[in-house]
């Protein structure tokens, strides 16, 4: 076989921060403000700083739940719409300096920003943009006010990894006062290609996510739910800035003239603040492996809101859930049989891209088919039967999305190949569950790809003691 140069990239393809946040997987939210200890989902700007005053609060405690359940870094509510301050910004009395915790001396980012560090776990922030609070929302002098405070968490804790710009606008609040609803337009209010050039400059490496634009684009729904198909690449065309619709966060657009893949947020708990009447309500084992393999396994990134209690600590129950869900999928993914297969393929481009890096664990090293090859089949073969009943795969996504259909078919002992999965995209991982199934020749088929397929790897897992779940 000859050496032959790398597939061009395919369409539009991720930046090198995208690429690193896709890597990520999995992360935490942390939903916490004077929420926690008034009982409500959105203040409405009036609480009194006084009412935040968690008993043993410890970021520490936070990082070490996250580590435990795999997250690879924490996200914070450092200002939620009520516009409350976590960190003793110089912009407002709105803040922890004026709440009896620490006697006004402390700070949340802070605290969490040294925790992150000791855990090896990224920080992300989130600053709302609406601020039901502050006097002059709605006319410019705000935006400036949010660029500071963006200022102040963009320099003063270190590295950031996610910005995360949330989408709720506008609407009634004190306001100062006020007491009134303030509508703002969206697309022209906040500024938004200023404010995300602040970003760039202050944190290359961080995205953004943000309803207006940036480079991760919020999924649709709050459930956890990725789309069966998903395209990372989406067209704003005539929507950015402004609302996207939301039907169609989810799939994306195939060929689509911008890199911005989907996250999938949902908390833990019905709420994304913690309510003690929810402590029945955690989502069960099952509830969050599902939600794994509907989000990460569909290409998505799963950002798990884990919000702590009044005492400033996350709960048992969640704690022990998200540990226990952790520990599930370590076993579940620990052995990829795949590792064992010989593995050819009907069309290679060289002797530098051939089907034995599918399975050498190297997601550097990749397989791809010659220019204008579009079906290609994958054939493991196994020296002993083997049984899985998880099959996982990845596109080497540094060259773009290019897998519109795939199935995977095995020989049973009778000699017939029977089709046991099929889907539509594949993008930075896909998982299927199937019924166990015991085989020694395996073959996944791609059909019609965008362009020359270009895989990372082939992963085939066994875990019988999955909590069953809805294969829907
Ligand atoms: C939404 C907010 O309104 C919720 O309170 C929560 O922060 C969620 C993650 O985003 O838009």
């Amino acid at each position: 076989m000859t050496h032959t140069l790398p597939p061009p990239p395919w369409g539009v393809i991720p930046s090198p921060r995208q690429l690193a946040w896709h890597s990520l997987e999995t992360y935490g939210f942390i939903h916490f403000t004077t929420n926690t200890f008034t009982d409500l989902e959105w203040g409405y700007g009036d609480e009194n700083p006084n009412v935040f005053n968690p008993t043993a609060l410890d970021t520490r405690q936070w990082a070490r739940v996250a580590k435990e359940g795999g997250l690879k870094g924490l996200i914070l509510t450092c200002k939620h719409h009520d516009g409350f301050c976590l960190w003793p910004s110089r912009y407002t009395g709105h803040s922890v300096v004026n709440s009896p915790w620490q006697n006004g001396q402390g700070d949340v980012v802070r605290e969490l920003a040294d925790a992150c560090r000791e855990f090896g776990l990224k920080l992300g922030i989130y600053l709302s943009p609406w601020d039901r609070n502050h006097p002059q929302y709605g006319l410019p002098a705000y935006v400036d006010y949010y660029r500071n405070q963006l200022y102040e968490l963009l320099t003063l804790y270190g590295p950031i990894f996610e910005v995360w710009h949330d989408g709720a606008n506008g609407g009634d609040g004190w306001y100062g006062g006020a007491c009134e609803t303030r509508k703002i337009d969206p697309a022209s209010y906040y500024g938004w290609s200023e404010t995300w050039g602040l970003v760039r400059l202050l944190q290359p490496d961080a995205v953004i996510f943000c309803d207006a634009g940036g480079d991760i684009r919020w999924v649709g729904n709050e459930s956890g739910i990725g789309s069966e198909t998903t395209w990372c690449t989406f067209n704003p065309a005539g929507r950015y800035p402004g609302y996207p619709e939301v039907s169609d966060l989810g799939t994306g657009h195939e060929g689509g003239s911008h890199w911005a893949p989907p996250e999938t947020d949902v908390s833990i708990r019905p709420g994304w603040f913690y309510h003690a009447r929810e402590d029945e309500s955690v989502k069960s084992l099952s509830q969050l492996v599902d939600i794994y393999f509907k989000s990460v396994g569909r290409g998505t990134s799963l950002l798990l809101n884990l919000p702590p209690d009044q005492r400033g600590l996350i709960h048992e129950i969640d704690a022990a859930r998200v540990r226990v869900l952790h520990e599930i999928l370590e076993r579940t993914f620990e052995y990829d049989l795949a590792s064992a297969a010989s593995i050819t393929a009907s069309n290679t481009r060289g002797s530098d891209f051939v089907a034995a890096h599918l399975v050498d664990g190297d997601p550097e090293t990749y397989w791809a088919a010659e220019d204008g090859v579009t079906n290609t089949q994958l054939l493991l073969e196994f020296k002993y039967p083997i049984v899985f009943n998880i099959f996982q795969a990845q596109e080497y996504i540094a060259l773009g999305q290019r897998v519109r259909a795939w199935h995977l078919d095995a020989q049973t002992h009778d000699g017939i190949w029977r089709v046991l999965t099929e889907g539509t995209t594949i993008g930075y991982k896909r998982l299927a569950r199937i019924s166990p199934v015991t085989t020694q020749r395996i073959r996944l088929s791609l059909e019609d790809c965008a362009a020359c397929p270009v895989l990372a790897s082939i992963g085939l897992f066994y875990n019988s003691d999955l909590p069953a779940v809805d294969l829907s």
